[in-house]
């Protein structure tokens, strides 16, 4: 009744932001997403016989919000499996948490495997991934590896892997600005979006047709569409997020900093794009061969506090032995 998975975040190139359906937390657009193989959660999840409730320990803490959502989750698997026993939970992030750099679809991700695994459960892919997006609508695209394309179809999302790490080797480069909490989560940003952004409809109706420009970038291997593409899908949403009220300011002046300089780099021929999500956090996709010269220079600016580098990573898995 005990197992341990292993996920990591993802980035979205074209982005999710705003919901088609809070029952069932179906997004109101699809994305495309990379998963960020050098950043991890790992997370046991252990079933305990006849204990009533669940305890949820993130990094070492309770959280009453994160918890009710893996409840959630955990007892749609729980009935699945047809038991009703409470389990033990403990995930912890080699990264930073609540910060913009996905660690709720690696938790989701990997608190799904973990505990699939613990009740012995073979669930279908789809049906894993549908109990995912309830605890966090990214998360499905951590299950998967490589580049992932969420989509919606009819009442629910249906997730599909573009490109294997090794088909399209990306890097990423991420420039840590600041790594509090956010005060307003994604989930809570996204309703209040739909609400009062006048620019949220243009966002949604927009969002088609840049997915499919993204799929056929990723399908040609065209990193420069790619970059254009993903940098303009970032800049629209955060152009929603700036003008929601009250606004959702995610970015610090580093994060400004960062994104200037990244777009001098490719100017100047160096295969590199960005892309910021609700955090102050930048991420910088590159062409192997690029990363090095895009890690020096977003460190060397002021108010970068940390590089990470991730190679394009695997979906989330039982852990294994080597793990
Ligand atoms: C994305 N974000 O596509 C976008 C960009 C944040 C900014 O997916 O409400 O934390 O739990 O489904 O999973 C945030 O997604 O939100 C997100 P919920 P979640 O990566």
């Amino acid at each position: 009744m005990q197992a341990v998975a292993i996920a990591h975040p993802n980035v979205a190139l074209i982005k999710y932001w705003g919901k088609r359906a809070i029952v069932g937390n179906l997004p109101a657009t699809g994305s495309l997403s990379l998963v960020l193989g050098g950043l991890s959660t790992e997370t046991l999840v252990r079933f305990e016989a006849g204990r009533q409730g669940d305890r949820v320990l993130l990094d070492g803490r309770e959280d009453a919000e994160t918890s009710a959502r893996v409840t959630a989750c955990l007892d749609l698997l729980r009935r699945e499996a047809g038991v009703s026993d409470g389990a033990v939970v403990e995930s912890r992030n080699d990264f930073p948490t609540g910060a913009g750099l996905a660690s709720s679809a690696s938790g989701f991700a990997a608190l799904l495997v973990a505990a699939a695994g613990a009740l012995g459960l073979r669930l279908p892919a789809a049906r894993l991934a549908e109990i995912a997006r309830t605890g966090s609508g990214s998360a499905a695209r951590s299950l998967a590896g490589g580049i992932v394309l969420l989509k919606n179809q009819a009442a629910t999302t249906v997730c599909t892997q573009l490109a294997t790490p090794a088909d399209w080797p990306l890097e990423i480069v991420v420039a840590v600005t600041a790594t509090g909490q956010k005060a307003i989560s994604s989930r809570q940003g996204m309703t209040l979006s739909e609400q009062t952004s006048p620019y949220y409809p243009a966002w949604v109706g927009s969002h088609a047709a840049d997915l499919e420009a993204g799929i056929a970038a990723v399908r040609n291997r065209d990193f420069s569409a790619l970059a254009e593409l993903s940098e303009h899908n970032c800049l629209k949403m955060h152009a929603v997020m700036l003008s929601t009220r009250p606004p959702l300011i995610y970015w610090t002046p580093a994060t400004l900093a960062c994104l200037l300089r990244v777009r001098e780099l490719r100017a100047g021929g160096v295969p590199v794009f960005f892309t910021i999500d609700a955090g102050p956090q930048l991420k910088a996709v590159c062409l192997p061969a690029a990363a090095g010269d895009v890690a020096a220079a977003l460190g060397a600016i002021d108010g970068v506090r940390q590089i990470l580098r991730s190679p394009l990573g695997a979906g989330a898995r039982l852990r294994a032995a080597g793990d």
